[in-house]
């Protein structure tokens, strides 16, 4: 194998969740008070799957089979439940690159914390989301993963 020597490339990503409130509709459970999803996804919504190869999310404890993972885009998990809790995402790439996975971490967000931010109570409807920008950084990678990259 060959690698780039003294070159990287970055590749960004979006990572986190959004939340909606059920107010007593179907839910899993009868104690579950929101619907949300945890993703991975590109910056404007692009495929990312050129690069990565499938993500875990593991979840609370309190969910059966916690360790969810997934296989194809879109990268993300919907569940309803009743509490926030760190979700560990673990993002494994294209197996061509030789990449080891990569661990992040999110704090699943359900509560708005009551405000909007000019001081109006959050409307109840509306979804409450948690995202972060993130740029995945491979340094010196693998010649032909290089080239699927600059490729997409
Ligand atoms: C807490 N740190 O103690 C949190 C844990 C766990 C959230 C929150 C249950 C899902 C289910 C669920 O929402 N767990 O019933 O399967 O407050």
């Amino acid at each position: 194998i060959k690698r780039m020597k003294g070159l990287s490339l970055a590749r960004p990503i979006i990572y986190g969740n959004s939340a909606t409130p059920l107010n007593g509709k179907k839910g899993g459970d009868a104690d579950h008070t929101h619907r949300w999803t945890i993703s991975v996804r590109g910056v404007n919504n692009e495929d990312i799957s050129y690069f990565i190869r499938k993500v875990a999310f593991k979840l609370h404890d309190t969910y059966d089979n916690p360790n969810r993972v997934i296989e194809k885009p879109p990268f993300e998990v919907t569940e309803t439940g009743w509490g926030e809790f760190d979700i560990i995402i673990k993002i494994h790439f294209n197996p061509i690159s030789g990449e080891k996975p990569l661990t992040l971490y999110h704090h699943l967000k359900l509560h708005p914390y009551e405000e909007d931010g000019l001081g109006n109570p959050w409307p109840k409807q509306k979804p409450v989301t948690s995202y972060q920008y993130d740029e995945i950084v491979f340094n010196e990678p693998i010649d032909s993963f290089y080239t699927i990259l600059q490729e997409n």
